[in-house]
């Protein structure tokens, strides 16, 4: 029995702040997390009736939806980009529904859960995967507790989601339909690997929020029950793997021998990827599964960065590498581009360690990179040269580094006031900070004979080399646009030095 026969799940929209941010893709997905929740509920308490609501798509739903008393539950997942909106929609249910309990999960509600629990702005946060969790608060078997929860759920146990109400998001994915831009369109998430092999390995990366501390693989069968049943109901051809790195031992090849006939060429896939695990026999097994595009992580080539971000490679070859010599890590990308597999080379600079040699090292590698990469022959695979600064979010590594520094807390306090003025300046208890305030200090914190604006230079000069490469060529696009740095360097966080 449950406690509440309604419930209502919210995927807020983007705060104002983090409107333009590029998400490097063209439409915007459902929310899987939560029709995945929906599904649970449904197999778990089938008396319940449950309601899904992405606000980017219908704002006007969810203003009414969130409102209205018939709720008795609301759950509202929070990123670290719709974080204020996330709060505001918690806030309207506390207002006009006070009955209501409220849960808020994904990785940014984990972050903050003493936080929001203590200040009253929820009734529950959930750490990962939500699934069983969810279940256990609406039977009322989860006293109101003062951090997140967390409950096992057997991932195996939902390969079929309902798009019901999703039919607007679900359009562009239908390749059944007239005028289906098979080029263009985004690939839609499915999500087989829950916590990530490297992670598990090593720990994990300074900047991750990963809330897994096990790996879950989803049966092969299963996966590609779901993925029959999202191409055979909804014309679905082009699949994300949400997972941070499908290569887990032979995951792929037990994917790939599972497949059945009838999809055989018919989906293909985008995967994540780390770059220890790269190598023909795994590409050839990724181009069996039909993978178009693999976003392998790099994000920096300085030995003391990759070591203080936790991402030390280990079939990379450092001592050519610090001679500038690159080689290890374009045979890497070679692979992706001898299987015919699209990849991205992403670059993340202004982490903890980063100098003005590791900076220039970085602009030697997207320079030879580009040379190698950004013309006709293996060139003709590379997407998309990501070049950006680290973002510190919550629960993060590097997050609890900066607000561990008296200093920095100092700083922020002084900046956010200034800026803001609205009281919420204290970084240990605030439930919102202001990252692009954060990232205007890192640099301060983190390295010792660098500036905000020598990172910055860097990020535009890599940007500018590779626009000048791929400017002739249609199909990929040169780099991401830099929203972020117009704010950083706009109007309100242009003048922290
Ligand atoms: C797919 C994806 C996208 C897609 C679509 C996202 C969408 N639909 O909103 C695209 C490509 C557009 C995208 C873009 C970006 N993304 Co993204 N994305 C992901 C990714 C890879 C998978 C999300 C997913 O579907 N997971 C699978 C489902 C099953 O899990 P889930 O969403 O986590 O939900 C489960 C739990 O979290 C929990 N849960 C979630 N919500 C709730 C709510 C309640 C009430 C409860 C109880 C539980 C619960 O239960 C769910 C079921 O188990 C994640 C990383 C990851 N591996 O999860 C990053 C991630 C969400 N993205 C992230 C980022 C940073 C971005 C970008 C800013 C990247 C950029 N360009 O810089 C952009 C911004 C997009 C924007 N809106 O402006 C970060 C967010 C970090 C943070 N701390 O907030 C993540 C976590 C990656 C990372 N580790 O850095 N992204
Ligand atoms: S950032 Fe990605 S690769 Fe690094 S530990 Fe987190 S999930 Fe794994």
């Amino acid at each position: 029995m449950s406690l509440t026969k309604s419930v209502l799940f919210v995927s807020p929209k983007n705060d104002d702040l983090y409107r333009s941010i590029d998400s490097g893709y063209e439409i915007e997905s459902p929310p899987l997390g939560l029709l995945l929740l929906r599904e649970a509920l449904r197999q778990n308490l089938p008396e319940v009736e449950v309601t899904v609501l992405d606000e980017r798509y219908t704002p006007d739903l969810v203003d009414k939806a969130i409102r209205d008393p018939k709720y008795g539950a609301v759950g509202i997942s929070r990123l670290y980009y719709n974080s204020q909106q996330a709060l505001r929609t918690a806030r309207i249910v506390r207002e006009y529904n006070p009955n209501a309990t409220i849960v808020k999960g994904n990785v940014d509600a984990a972050a903050h859960a003493e936080n929001l629990l203590r200040k009253n702005l929820v009734d529950y946060v959930v750490r990962g995967g939500g699934e069983g969790a969810m279940v256990e608060i609406l039977r009322g078997n989860i006293p109101r507790l003062d951090s997140a929860i967390y409950v096992p759920f057997d991932l195996n146990r939902i390969s079929r989601i309902s798009f019901e109400g999703f039919d607007q998001q679900m359009f562009p994915y239908d390749s059944t339909r007239k005028n289906y831009n098979s080029t263009s369109i985004s690939p839609f998430p499915i999500a087989c690997v829950r916590g990530c092999i490297k992670a598990m390995q090593k720990g994990p990366c300074s900047f991750c929020t990963t809330p897994y501390s096990k790996l879950t693989l989803m049966k092969p069968q299963k996966f590609w029950e779901g993925v029959s049943h999202l191409f055979e109901g909804y014309g679905v051809n082009y699949f994300f793997e949400t997972g941070d790195d499908v290569l887990v031992g032979n995951y792929p090849k037990q994917l790939l021998r599972a497949r059945p006939r009838g999809l055989e060429g018919k989906v293909s896939f985008r995967f994540y990827t780390g770059l220890d695990f790269v190598d023909s026999e795994s590409m050839g097994i990724l181009k069996g599964l039909n993978t178009k595009t693999a976003f392998p992580g790099l994000e920096n080539v300085n030995q003391t960065v990759l070591f203080l971000m936790g991402k030390l490679y280990s079939t990379l070859n450092f001592d050519e590498i610090g001679k500038l010599n690159f080689e290890s890590i374009h045979k890497k990308f070679s692979l992706f581009a001898k299987a015919g597999i699209d990849f991205y080379i992403p670059i993340l600079l202004g982490g903890q360690g980063e100098s003005k040699f590791s900076l220039e090292q970085n602009k030697e590698f997207a320079r030879q990179a580009l040379d190698r990469f950004g013309g006709p022959g293996e060139g003709e695979f590379l997407r998309k040269m990501y070049v950006g600064m680290v973002i510190p979010t919550a629960g993060s590594r590097l997050y609890n580094l900066l607000v561990g520094n008296e200093k920095f807390r100092r700083d922020y306090s002084f900046y956010h006031e200034k800026i803001h003025g609205n009281g919420d300046s204290d970084i240990l208890k605030t439930v919102n900070p202001d990252y692009f305030l954060m990232m205007r200090l890192m640099p301060r914190y983190l390295s010792e004979d660098l500036t905000f604006e020598q990172i910055q230079n860097t990020i535009n000069q890599i940007r500018e080399m590779s626009s000048r490469k791929f400017r002739q060529r249609e199909r990929n696009v040169p780099t991401n646009f830099g929203e972020n740095e117009k704010v950083l360097n706009g109007p309100i966080y242009g003048g922290i030095n």
